[in-house]
């Protein structure tokens, strides 16, 4: 598989959420009859794990329907039937790997965009160490010149990965940083070309207009980039992930949403949230702030994770 994840940070990074949403709906559930006040109380174990009011009332809505049709009585049943119902609400387009897995153009590029402090800088870095562990090479793109201390914090990173890094100054323009590296790409033959952004400027109307711009310099060099524009949400801010997304999807093509600080969180549910609510594919999940932090995301493995016992049953 493209991104190799150790065991211990599957168990670890879903901890959380496995223990609010599993073990709570467990404990309602195990043992128990359903009868309707039961079945409110599950719809309020999922909405406060994030799941969204609109996912938890539908998937609530089926298991009513399936009691009341005298198809469903026991909690273990119930249980079996929530995480069908979150499988098959996080099937496609939920679920699909990078672009880059695939792409056999070369440089491949890789643009990361979203607001200050969501985890884009350690998520590229999480990117660069899975790409560089399957053997190909990588250069990131400093575009973040904005915040100062921004470009230091990449160059660490590319330090510690035993990456190459193009830089500009703090309070350069972004977009030049952004067609130096695509020309370097080129040059050196880089597999993936990695673009750390800024999150904030001035006001947002000016940062999509930064991002458009770096993008279509990136274009200029590389007419079919970026064959990835990601997406970095907080899984922790809960629904106002949702109101960053619906922001950079309008100004720019997101492909795909890296959700970062999964461990951090109770609330995983938001996965299922954003899916609902964006189509957009959750693609990448951060489970920590080393760069071995990160899993693809899968809708059955998350849900056979998230409900099961204590976290030391998840499958792999
Ligand atoms: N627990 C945890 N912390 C994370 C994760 N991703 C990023 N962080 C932390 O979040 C903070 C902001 O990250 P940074 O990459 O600088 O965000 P940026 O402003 O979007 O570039 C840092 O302290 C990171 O270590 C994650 O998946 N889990
Ligand atoms: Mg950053």
């Amino acid at each position: 598989m493209f991104f190799k994840s150790a065991i211990e940070a599957v168990r670890r990074g879903l901890l959380r959420t496995a223990s609010a949403v599993g073990a709570g709906l467990r404990s309602v559930l195990h043992g128990r009859r359903l009868d309707d006040a039961l079945i409110d109380e599950v719809q309020s174990q999922l909405i406060s794990a994030d799941v969204g009011v609109r996912a938890a009332r539908e998937i609530v809505d089926s298991l009513r329907t399936e009691f009341r049709a005298g198809r469903i009585d026991r909690g273990e049943d119930a249980l079996e039937h929530l995480k069908k119902r979150m499988k098959e609400r996080l099937a496609p387009p939920a679920g699909k790997t990078l672009e880059i897995a695939a792409t056999t153009s070369k440089p491949a590029v890789v643009l990361v965009v979203g607001v200050n402090g969501v985890g884009k800088t350690t998520s590229v870095a999480k990117i660069a160490h899975s790409i560089r562990a399957s053997g190909r090479t990588v250069l990131l793109a400093a575009a973040d010149t904005y915040r100062a201390g921004a470009v230091a914090q990449l160059g660490v990173w590319a330090q510690r990965l035993g990456v190459d890094i193009i830089r500009g100054a703090t309070g350069g323009d972004p977009a030049a940083v952004a067609f130096d590296a695509a020309e370097a790409a080129v040059t050196r033959g880089i597999d993936v070309l990695l673009v750390d952004t800024a999150g904030r400027l001035h006001n947002e109307e000016n940062l999509m207009r930064q991002l458009i711009k770096i993008r279509d310099v990136i274009r200029r060099r590389i007419p079919d980039a970026p064959h990835e524009t990601l997406l970095v949400l907080d899984a922790t801010s809960g629904q106002n992930a949702l109101v960053q997304a619906a922001a950079f999807q309008k100004a720019v093509d997101i492909s795909g949403i890296f959700l970062a600080k999964m461990d951090g969180t109770a609330r995983g549910g938001v996965v299922i949230a954003i899916h609902d609510a964006l189509g957009i594919p959750v693609k990448l999940i951060g489970v920590g702030e080393s760069p071995e932090d990160v899993q693809p995301f899968d809708a059955d493995r998350f849900v056979d994770a998230v409900f099961s016992v204590d976290g030391a049953t998840i499958p792999l």
